[in-house]
């Protein structure tokens, strides 16, 4: 039977001749304009990455490879008729292009377990950071620590050519993305749980797995995690942790140390670690107007009074999205079949009647909707996952399967270390004042 990576050969090597081609043949077509506007916004809307993985609307939202997440509700293999997508169907997906059956999927969920050992050391590396250490911090420095198992750095070392390199790259792949729920449960049970460690159950699949190493074996959870784990996986190539990917390892810096670097920007703020941020957000308004669907008028003061005093209001807005997130609605759709009476998620949906009215009244602001982030955190401590400063890694193992496909894809098509060029502000001024 063809592996995923002869399959994968056979899909993507021919590919990389249309890239070679575009650049020979068309490499002087014009695909827009770059203004100064664009630059100091942080190159908002100037197209200057291939990413073939997803491509997101502003206005209806992502599409993986097509489909969006409705029609990937639809149509991805579950485990459950009812249930949710196995986040591996997305994986193969993103990989290969080509929506897989259950026989497909299940062909992953296998492969991640035949690969998901975690080095030794990898542990000790954990286990060295002081307990105050973030879990985003622990993550990274045991992502990095993890690229010793390099094959991509190896092969390199040994003279690999380049059109040969996807290969190692994507033997990393699949060894990170199988070894990053054991390395993240690790972290969460270390910090959280007395460092009473939950072996894997080779049985569950990758999602249901994870779930079940951080100690939640209830079946709702599970499905909460195969959710979340599918719904975060990509948002195209130029948000931070997209970027970040791509960036490091066009450098040809081996996958270990492109998406350890990723997952440093996914810690920022404004990027992933905003869904711990809107829980405590949450917490404050609570504990100074009481509960938050008691008063809307206190909502919208709360909400005036954040950004008034220069903070952002976490979890709404978005770089590129102008409408509701759609992988907010699903996590609503969710929230609302599972946990109806949660007063958490009832806070949530109050949130969701006030602060886009408020955040429209700043001109500013470019989208007053709500982001993925406004409610994956509600649901986590529903269900009892109270840890906040967690969160953010649940968030990681679900970006390796988007960013760390499009970086095989990068090596199949050979892009080139990536160098846009910088000008004084000397210069800029010289360009204002041109006519
Ligand atoms: N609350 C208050 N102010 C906001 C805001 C919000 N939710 N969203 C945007 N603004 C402000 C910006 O800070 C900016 O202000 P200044 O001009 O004073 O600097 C202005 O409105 C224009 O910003 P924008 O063009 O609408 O948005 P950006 O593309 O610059 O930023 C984002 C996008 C997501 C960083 C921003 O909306 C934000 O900070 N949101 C809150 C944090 C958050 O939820 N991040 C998670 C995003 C999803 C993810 O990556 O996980």
């Amino acid at each position: 039977m063809e592996s995923l990576k002869e399959k994968f050969a056979r899909i993507a090597l021919p590919q990389a001749d249309k890239v070679k081609e575009l650049a020979r043949e068309h490499g002087d077509k014009v695909l827009g304009e770059v203004t100064i506007g664009n630059v100091l916004s942080g190159m908002k809307g100037v197209v200057s990455l291939l990413t073939v993985t997803s491509k997101l609307d502003p206005e209806e939202g992502i599409r993986f490879r097509g489909y969006s997440i409705p029609e990937l509700h639809k149509n991805l293999p579950k485990l459950h008729p009812e249930g949710e997508p196995l986040p591996e169907g997305l994986f193969y997906l993103m990989l290969m292009g080509e929506l897989p059956d259950k026989a497909q999927v299940d062909m992953v969920s296998r492969e991640l377990n035949m690969r998901s050992q975690v080095p030794k050391h990898v542990f000790d590396v954990i286990d060295a950071m002081p307990l105050t250490a973030k879990p985003m911090t622990i993550f990274s420095a045991a992502i990095i620590a993890m690229a010793t198992e390099s094959r991509f750095q190896k092969a390199y070392r040994e003279g690999i050519g380049k059109k040969d390199i996807w290969e190692p790259a994507f033997e990393d792949v699949m060894n990170l993305v199988a070894r990053l729920p054991r390395i993240a449960s690790y972290i969460y049970r270390r910090l959280y749980h007395q460092n009473m460690q939950i072996e894997a159950d080779h049985y569950l699949d990758w999602a249901g797995n994870f779930a079940h190493m951080m100690g939640y074996d209830n079946e709702e959870v599970k499905r909460l995690f195969r959710m979340y784990l599918y719904i975060h996986a990509d948002h195209e190539g130029g948000n931070v942790s997209a970027h970040t990917t791509h960036l490091v390892g066009s450098a040809l810096s081996n996958p270990y140390y492109a998406f350890g670097a990723a997952m440093a920007g996914l810690a920022g703020p404004l990027h992933g670690l905003a869904n711990q941020e809107v829980i405590r957000w949450l917490q404050k308004m609570i504990e100074e107007i009481g509960y938050v669907c008691d008063s809307k008028e206190r909502i919208r003061e709360y909400v005036v009074k954040t950004i008034e005093s220069g903070r952002v209001v976490p979890g709404y807005g978005h770089a590129v999205l102008r409408k509701t997130d759609p992988r907010f609605l699903v996590q609503r759709e969710f929230a609302l079949k599972y946990l109806p009476n949660n007063p958490l998620i009832q806070a949530v949906g109050c949130l969701y009647e006030v602060v886009p009215e408020v955040l429209k009244t700043y001109q500013k602001i470019k989208n007053p909707w709500p982001n993925v982030d406004a409610h994956s955190g509600a649901l986590l401590l529903a269900y009892g996952i109270k840890e906040y400063d967690f969160y953010t890694v649940l968030f990681g193992v679900s970006r390796a399967l988007g960013v760390l496909s499009q970086l095989v894809w990068d090596r199949v098509f050979g892009l080139p270390i990536e160098r846009p060029s910088s000008q004084t502000l000397e210069w800029f001024l010289e360009q204002a004042e041109k006519k």
